[in-house]
């Protein structure tokens, strides 16, 4: 056996097989990229060799290209001066895949002569999720394999397959299982077509013979986003239908070197990085978490439904809890709906539906969290109805129980205060839909014992969420920023925006909705409710209340509605104009610019103060809070990451004015702000100071 780096050559009869093992995910940094190399010229310089098993480990084949590499100068060999080495072996070349199979890592695939892969398999091509297009060879490489269709949607979309559908689309030729990756040692021993993928063509007809066909698939995935990569996707696997391949992979190269240098792939990549880091929760060495196999939700509204099936789909059988049978019924109703939905949709079998159902048990009364290792309370939210329900939890809680609260606002240390046990209290706040949206906002209270805050992170990381361990605060990072951006949203209307330039701004910004929009959506009675619990005024909006408008549930809001549909109404102007008067303030058009200006930078001043209160332990933390449970536009990086791009000295003079023009002394610059904008950085340099 021969070592090169993390690659390892071994022979099997007359079969090398050439394992990359370059963890954690075998991604093709410069040592892999060499060590491939070497593995190939030492096994092309063996005749008794007649084929060649390229193989990863049982976690990756390649997670692809090393992202942390990009940005900086590339070492030789570069990845497709590898895979050309490969597709030029004298011999077959057979790709062995188990785990994933990404980005570069499928485009060293697609340069071998024959594919095979494991049922655990999954592979694709995300590059557009990081702001690129795959610059391998993918763009060029995977129509000639699976068609332009079908690569159109893996590679715009940049959502991986499984092993059956691979096959399905001639992506993998055979699917084994059994030893790994010795099933596939047999299987190149059968390989006699040693043609280049390079080199097929017959894939690419249809679209050759169809010049609209390139335009039509591609139209309704370039709705999605508004940011650059998905386009340049779209162009370069047109360039591979109508260019030969070596101009269509320098055009590849072309559009990839632009990307990779752009704001947009540079806040996807810190996207990326800050997702990871922030569910790394600062604790003290040694802290373990504490062993969940069971868990109990208190409620089964809408919330408590969507928490329960989290559970239930991370193979947790789970309680839930309601007062009144009516109620529970009602709950249980609705998540069998959901799954049954999921099932008809594909996206999990009619089995993996009933299995999960199945784990979701229902009960009356509050006697049913006794067994339960882990409690996520999800009642209505009141202060003294919350309290209630945590003293009874600690008299029938079993010892070393994770009490959670779902709450969004309401402060945690006064929740845990109803319990002898504050050590066990934190707040685990879902956002809504709970099975689906990926974000956890993890609340440590005063007393949280690490090992909960631990518990927490992990369970957090099984029910497959984005954990962010934060600080306890009225509203914690994501309500507590949303706040300000509201309060920015009421504010322009007074001053003369109507409520579908405020929404137009933010949307042509990247965020799928606007503030009022939204607020339609989720009902004006929700934010009044809070308001009045708080002793909080807001002319426009309480006047659109008071005149019985909650949004799309009365059929008018901020807008008019005909089912779904929103138009402008001439009634909100009048209203809002009235209230202007009230308050002595003339109303004037404001640019679209300045929209956008007034209602992100408040935000990013509140994510300063944040910052600076401990309340979240980094930028990045805020970005991915905000990316996961508030559709801040990727491509845009997260409010903390975008607020370096534009300039910390911008902001705080944006923000100067906006002070002395309104007297809010919420937009007056916050100090970590004025500081590092005196100094000339950004949030990035004080989070690389404060590591
Ligand atoms: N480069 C560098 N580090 C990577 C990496 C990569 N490609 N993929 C993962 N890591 C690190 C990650 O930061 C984390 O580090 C650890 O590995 C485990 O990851 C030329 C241009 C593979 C599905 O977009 O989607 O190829 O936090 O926690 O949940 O066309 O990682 O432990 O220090 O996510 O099991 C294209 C990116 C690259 C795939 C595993 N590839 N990775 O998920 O573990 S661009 C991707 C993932 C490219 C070519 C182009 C996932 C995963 P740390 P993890 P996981």
């Amino acid at each position: 056996m021969a070592q090169h780096g993390p690659v390892t050559v071994e022979r099997d009869g007359d079969v090398a097989v050439v394992m990359m093992d370059n963890p954690p995910v075998n991604a093709l940094g410069s040592a892999l990229r060499q060590g491939l190399m070497a593995a190939l010229d030492e096994v092309r310089g063996d005749a008794s060799v007649k084929a060649v098993v390229l193989a990863g480990t049982a976690r990756a084949f390649s997670g692809g290209a090393d992202i942390t590499e990009f940005g900086s100068a590339m070492q030789d060999p570069n990845l497709r001066q590898v895979i050309s080495a490969v597709e030029d072996m004298p011999v077959p070349v057979v790709a062995a895949i188990q785990g994933v199979a990404l980005g570069g890592g499928l485009e060293l695939a697609l340069g071998c002569h024959a594919r095979v892969a494991w049922t655990t398999a999954k592979m694709g091509l995300p590059e557009v999720k990081l702001g690129l297009l795959p610059g391998a060879g993918g763009t060029q490489r995977l129509p000639r394999v699976v068609g332009v269709e079908k690569a159109l949607s893996m590679i715009v979309t940049g959502n991986p397959i499984g092993a059956i559908e691979a096959q399905a689309a001639g992506l993998v030729d055979a699917v084994l299982d059994g030893s790994y990756p010795g099933a596939a040692v047999e299987y190149a021993r059968t390989v006699t077509d040693r043609r280049r993928v390079r080199d097929r063509e017959d894939k690419l007809e249809p679209a050759r013979a169809d010049p609209g066909l390139i335009d039509r698939v591609a139209a309704p995935l370039l709705k999605a986003s508004g940011a650059e990569a998905p386009r340049a996707c779209v162009d370069s696997v047109r360039a591979a239908v109508e260019m030969p391949f070596d101009a269509g992979s320098a055009n590849e190269r072309r559009l990839f070197e632009t990307l990779v240098k752009g704001d947009e792939s540079r806040a996807q990549r810190h996207a990326f990085f800050a997702e990871r880091e922030a569910q790394k929760a600062k604790l003290p060495p040694g802290t373990q978490a504490r062993p969940v196999q069971r868990a109990a939700v208190i409620g089964a509204g809408t919330m408590g439904g969507g928490i329960a099936m989290c559970f239930a789909n991370a193979g947790i059988p789970v309680t839930v809890i309601e007062t009144e049978q009516a109620a529970l019924d009602r709950g249980m109703a609705r998540i069998a709906e959901l799954y049954a939905t999921s099932a008809k949709r594909g996206s999990i079998t009619p089995a993996q539906a009933e299995e999960r159902r199945g784990r979701i048990t229902g009960r009356l009364g509050l006697e049913g969290v006794r067994d339960a290792d882990i409690i996520v309370e999800a009642v209505f939210e009141d202060m003294g109805v919350k309290k209630q329900v945590f003293a009874e939890l600690d008299r029938l809680a079993k010892p070393g129980a994770v009490l959670a609260t779902n709450t969004s606002y309401l402060d945690i240390d006064e929740i845990a205060a109803s319990t002898g046990r504050p050590g066990d209290v934190l707040g685990m706040h879902f956002f809504s839909p709970a099975n689906v949206m990926k974000l956890l906002e993890t609340v440590r209270g005063r007393a949280t014992d690490p090992a909960v805050i631990a518990t927490a992170a992990e369970v957090g990381k099984r029910l497959g969420k984005v954990g962010v361990v934060v600080g306890n605060c009225f509203g914690f990072v994501g309500n507590r920023m949303l706040g300000r951006r509201q309060d920015a949203a009421e504010r322009l209307l007074l001053d003369g925006a109507s409520p579908q330039e405020v929404d137009g701004a933010l949307t042509a910004f990247g965020f799928k909705m606007g503030p009022f929009a939204m607020s339609d959506l989720a009902g004006l009675d929700i934010g009044m409710r809070i308001r009045k619990a708080f002793g909080k005024r807001a002319p426009v909006a309480d006047a659109l209340c008071d005149a019985g408008r909650y949004g799309q549930k009365t059929g008018s809001g901020y807008y008019l509605y005909e089912g779904r549909t929103a138009t402008p109404d001439p009634e909100v102007d009048r209203i809002i104009t009235e209230e202007a008067g009230k308050l002595g303030i003339t109303r004037h058009p404001i640019a679209a610019d300045e929209i956008t200006e007034r209602l992100v930078y408040p935000m990013i001043n509140e994510g300063a103060r944040i910052l600076e209160e401990g309340i979240a332990a980094r930028p990045g933390d805020i970005d991915a809070i905000w990316l996961h449970g508030y559709n801040w536009p990727a491509w845009r990086g997260g409010p903390m990451f975008y607020a370096d791009l534009v300039g910390l000295a911008r902001i705080r003079d944006r923000l100067q004015d906006f002070h002395s023009a309104t007297g809010d002394e919420n937009l007056r610059p916050a100090p970590l702000l004025t500081r590092l904008a005196d100094a000339g950085h950004g949030f990035a340099d004080q989070a690389k100071r404060a590591a």
